[in-house]
């Protein structure tokens, strides 16, 4: 049998149109259920201030951290199809979503591609990503910035 290698990934998830909370639910059920993924956790919900983009809904936001047995790439692709299947529609940047599923960190693995970026290149000054990762992950390191989220999160405003 080939060896299954597991890598320890954070996800960012937000949302600020419809219901919200049951489109955690869905989102949290489509990943749970995927053969690739282990050991799922969640982090409290939020309710937060957009930040950015136009004038919008409050957001519900929260991180997820699991096992995953697969590349960087591959977990992207399933987050996309899962953002599309839960009616995810591209046309302002920043602006309203149902589901937003971002990958912060994968392992401490360093990804500049067209398209994904890791880890996510403005997790560090936003407290809704900072503070759920912090109820997670406080110790982790941010592989470029070497400090940890307890460090990254006394550094950011309250208010982003
Ligand atoms: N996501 C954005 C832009 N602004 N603001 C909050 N509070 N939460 C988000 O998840 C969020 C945002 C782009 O992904
Ligand atoms: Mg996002
Ligand atoms: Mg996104």
């Amino acid at each position: 049998m080939q060896s299954t290698n597991w890598h320890r990934v954070f996800i960012g998830v937000g949302s600020n149109v419809g219901d919200r909370h049951a489109a955690f639910r869905q989102a949290k059920l489509f990943l749970a259920n995927d053969a690739n993924i282990q050991a799922f956790q969640t982090s409290p919900i939020y309710e937060t201030n957009p930040v950015g983009g136009p004038p919008q809904g409050k957001f519900l936001n929260a991180v997820w951290a699991f096992q995953f047995s697969g590349t960087p790439q591959t977990l992207l692709k399933l987050l996309l199809q899962i953002e599309q299947t839960m009616g995810r529609k591209r046309t302002v940047k920043d602006g309203p979503r149902t589901i937003d599923l971002d990958i912060l960190f994968f392992d401490d693995f360093v990804v500049a591609e067209q398209g994904l970026t890791i880890p996510h290149p403005r997790l560090h000054e936003r407290w809704f990503v900072l503070k759920p990762l912090w109820d997670l992950a406080a110790d982790w390191i941010h592989p470029t910035l070497k400090k940890s989220v307890c460090e990254l999160l006394d550094e950011c405003h309250a208010d982003c």
